[in-house]
């Protein structure tokens, strides 16, 4: 059985089956991308809720996985030579998992280095940006009220981003071609997310990416995504 006690994190929340990967996570576009993948990969998994509302994130339990405090982070009790491995940063999560199980990434170099190149493009583009619209928009507009440049600029590099995930699906069904992979868990939650979550699908001008939105809808379909979504539940 293996022991997870060495993780500071798993006295605060306690693993269910330590054989099973441990997620620590919300469902936010970063979080839900890990549940995801792994109900994708129909790997094992204790899903653990983070409560922002009481700052969890940042508690010393959590933060002994994760040192900049965030959402989300896991534990693989069976990691690189059978020992137990703790990961945080979800691209390298979700590049982790993809080669434990060489799944949801292309076998041949090529394919594997552009897939790399598309997740850091979300991690470095579209989740910065994206995010920082979504703060000048939704959450802090009281405190840009006499200031339009904020959010406009980030509105402006968000829809830019979003063009060149238009032309990218151009003729793809996902960003990879036929091959759904880690670079589209990675990067449609926040497109989804800034429709749902900020309500900014008219100010992004979302109709004008019909790839974008063709593409959002088939990820949306699939069973593993409509279970990611809401991982880790509400309790
Ligand atoms: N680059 C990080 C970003 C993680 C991130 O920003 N997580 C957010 C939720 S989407 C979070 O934990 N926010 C809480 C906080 O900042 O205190 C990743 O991809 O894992």
């Amino acid at each position: 059985m293996s022991d997870l006690s060495s993780f500071p994190i798993t006295k605060r929340w306690p693993p269910k089956n330590p054989e099973a990967i441990q997620l620590y996570s919300l469902p936010t576009p970063n979080g839900v991308k890990i549940a995801i993948a792994l109900e994708e990969l129909g790997l094992a998994y204790d899903a653990h809720r983070i409560d922002f509302s009481t700052n969890e994130q940042k508690s010393p339990e959590f933060v002994s996985l994760n040192p900049n405090g965030r959402i989300p982070a896991i534990i693989d009790p069976n990691g690189p030579d059978g020992k137990p491995i703790g990961l945080f940063e979800s691209g390298a999560i979700l590049v982790y998992l993809a080669e434990k199980t060489g799944k949801l990434i292309p076998a041949d170099a090529h394919g594997r280095y552009e897939t790399l190149a598309w997740v850091m493009f979300q991690m470095g583009g579209i989740g910065p940006m994206f995010g920082q619209f979504g703060h000048f928009f939704k959450f802090a507009a009281d405190k840009v009220a006499n200031n339009s440049y904020p959010m406009e600029r980030y509105r402006d590099e968000s829809q830019r981003l979003l063009s060149i995930l238009e032309a990218r699906l151009e003729g793809r069904s996902w960003l990879m071609g036929e091959d759904y992979t880690i670079a589209d868990i990675t990067t449609f939650p926040w497109v989804e997310g800034a429709r749902k979550f900020y309500g900014a699908a008219d100010v992004l001008d979302y109709a004008s990416f019909p790839n974008v939105l063709g593409w959002v809808d088939r990820a949306l379909a699939r069973p593993a995504v409509k279970i990611g979504m809401d991982v880790p539940a509400k309790p």
